[in-house]
């Protein structure tokens, strides 16, 4: 069975955010109608507490897009974005809902980042995205969201180690591009990975 994955679709990675992400508003419309053509839909959502080793804030002379090494792993410093609880954190408010069978919220845990929704930086923490799908009898995963370079990416790259077939929806995701070429890396890793680029309108 064929499941949709709609990753990060939250205020802060939507202009005037915190961490905003170019067009970001402009897949909300392309994913609502694309829950249409799916019969299972999970959503992630990123859920950071306030002390989050992510955020450039909290390493005083250290600036958002620098790395650092968070308990050994490199980690590029963000600005504050999707706390517990903010309006930031909240999905955007055009974004239907009504077909979600779970949300997976990921990041709280400070010493780590989690880009993927089914697993941290670390490949330690589990969300229960990957049981969720196979108990239910998914095999193939289209993933859409925000952004492409950062959680779409690494929820496509794992979705495939898991054993997933797995679809990125071109137009329905848009990239940070925190560095100039990440969204054009991002395509090529993601598809040396194997996964299928496809398009909403292919889609039925
Ligand atoms: C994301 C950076 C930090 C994302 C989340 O949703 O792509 N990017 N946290
Ligand atoms: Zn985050």
């Amino acid at each position: 069975m064929k499941a949709l994955i709609i990753v990060d679709v939250q205020n802060d990675f939507i202009p005037g955010g915190a961490l905003a992400v170019a067009e970001g508003d402009q897949i909300v419309p392309i994913i609502n109608q694309l829950q249409e053509k799916f019969d299972f839909v999970v959503a992630t959502q990123d859920w950071h507490p306030a002390d989050h080793g992510s955020f450039a804030a909290n390493h005083p002379g250290k600036e958002i897009g620098e790395f650092i090494k968070l308990n050994g792993v490199n980690q590029i410093l963000w600005p504050v974005h999707c706390v517990q609880g903010s309006d930031g954190a909240e999905f955007h408010k055009d974004l239907k809902r009504d077909q979600w069978k779970a949300i997976f919220q990921k990041g709280m845990n400070p010493q780590v980042d989690s880009y993927s929704g089914f697993f941290d930086n670390n490949k330690q923490g589990d969300t229960g995205l990957s049981k969720f799908l196979r108990d239910h009898g998914v095999d193939e995963i289209f993933v859409c969201g925000l952004a492409e370079d950062y959680c779409v990416k690494f929820t496509v790259l794992d979705g495939l180690e898991e054993g997933f077939k797995v679809h990125l929806i071109l137009d329905a995701t848009r990239a940070v591009n925190i560095h100039p070429d990440d969204f054009a890396k991002a395509m090529i890793e993601m598809e040396n990975a194997g996964a299928i680029i496809t398009h909403s309108e292919s889609i039925d």
